[in-house]
């Protein structure tokens, strides 16, 4: 098979292949049969109606248990506990709620629920139900989205492909992308379900929206989840691969609207249970410079390694357009386009790290566009 991939490792790649307050909450409960949707908002917000906006609730859907049942008042969550100045009479401001963190349980579930409905090629009924499902899932955490529907012309004919654009607006207009692709490549002589190489990352964006949206962001972030990233043959060769990225820049430069976005961070297999993301050549090196510095900070060393290779993927069509993007991939997966992607190779604590890493690095991302007029649309 011929992959694109130049490696550039450094002596420390190592063998390739071979690795190997609790304050009271309000919660009111608004319950259907059997399954109830719980708002909580902490006691201190409740008189602010910007705190009371939807996405600053948190919300669960789950099966009532029959402990569920009798009680409409419970703490579901810890909280950072009032400080003296909080008191009602003394507030003017109010302190910053506890940050939401990424859940790799909730982003698990994502993943999983992509790989049950099976191998998911562009064009295909299954990737149209994981179009609903990722539809779904943002209408849940209160995020508007669109699709983006295009006639991409393949080596085998036309295909019908979507890209799903979600948006979370800032304080400013310009926007930072989360992207992801979501098709999984077409096998037909095996069963591909690709549980790293699309679920996973589609799965991390998913969970990454529901923090973002709880969140005041400086930037509007948009999620990105494109079709058509695979090849529709075997092999990578251009242009039969990007057609979702590629369409998505095209229709920004001619809408206008490319020039408000700063900056892409893609996210491509990052589910390998036995993380190692080797910094990509190909990617801004402020952008993938920032990224490596948080995941040091946060003492993920092992699973963002200081190796380099180049790699050809989503992000290229934005560099092509002068827009600053890194690539977060493992492409160091053995089972990488094979039937082994599945769950058993994937692990929640590799979606954890690379969640955690994008969390810490944006806000890094956000101060140097802010800071910087010109490296805003420089590469
Ligand atoms: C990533 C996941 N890619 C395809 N599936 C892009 C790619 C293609 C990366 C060839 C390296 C080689
Ligand atoms: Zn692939």
């Amino acid at each position: 098979m011929v992959r694109s991939v130049r490696r550039c490792e450094s002596a420390s790649d190592g063998a390739n292949g071979a690795r190997r307050a609790t304050v009271g909450a309000t919660v009111r409960t608004v319950a259907a049969i059997g399954v109830a949707t719980i708002l909580v908002a902490p006691s201190h917000a409740l008189s602010d109606p910007r705190t009371l906006a939807p996405s600053n609730l948190l919300s669960h859907s789950r099966t009532l248990a029959p402990s569920d049942a009798p009680s409409h008042r419970r703490t579901l969550r810890t909280i950072a506990p009032l400080a003296p100045s909080d008191a009602p009479s003394q507030r003017r401001t109010l302190a910053p709620l506890a940050p939401l963190k990424f859940d790799s349980s909730r982003a698990w579930e994502h993943l999983r629920r992509q790989v049950a409905i099976g191998p998911r090629p562009a064009g295909s009924a299954p990737l149209a139900e994981c179009r609903r499902y990722i539809l779904s899932e943002l209408k849940a955490a209160g995020i508007a989205a669109r699709e983006q529907p295009f006639d991409a012309m393949t080596p085998i004919g036309t295909i019908k492909m979507a890209n799903v654009i979600a948006t979370i607006p800032g304080r400013r207009t310009d926007r930072i992308a989360l992207a992801t692709h979501y098709d999984s490549k077409l096998f037909r002589e095996f069963r591909f379900v690709g549980a790293s190489d699309g679920a996973s990352s589609t799965a991390a964006v998913l969970e990454l929206g529901r923090v973002l949206k709880a969140r005041q962001n400086d930037y509007t972030i948009e999620l990105l989840f494109l079709d058509g990233e695979e090849a529709v043959n075997t092999d990578w060769h251009d242009p039969d691969n990007t057609y979702g990225s590629r369409y998505y820049v095209r229709a920004a430069r001619q809408a206008g609207t490319l020039a408000g976005l700063k900056a892409l961070v893609l996210l491509d297999m990052i589910g390998d249970r036995n993380l190692d993301i080797r910094r990509d050549s190909n990617s801004t090196p402020w952008l993938t410079d920032l990224v490596w510095a948080s995941a040091a900070k946060l003492g993920y060393g092992t699973g963002f390694v200081p190796a380099n290779m180049a790699v050809e993927d989503d992000h290229l069509p934005f560099l092509a357009a002068a827009v600053p993007a890194v690539d977060i991939i493992d492409l160091d997966y053995p089972q990488w386009h094979t039937a082994e992607d599945d769950l058993d190779h994937v692990s929640a604590r590799s979606l954890q790290m690379v969640g955690d890493v994008v969390l810490d690095a944006l806000p890094q991302i956000e101060k140097q566009l802010a800071g910087t007029g010109t490296r805003g649309r420089g590469n």
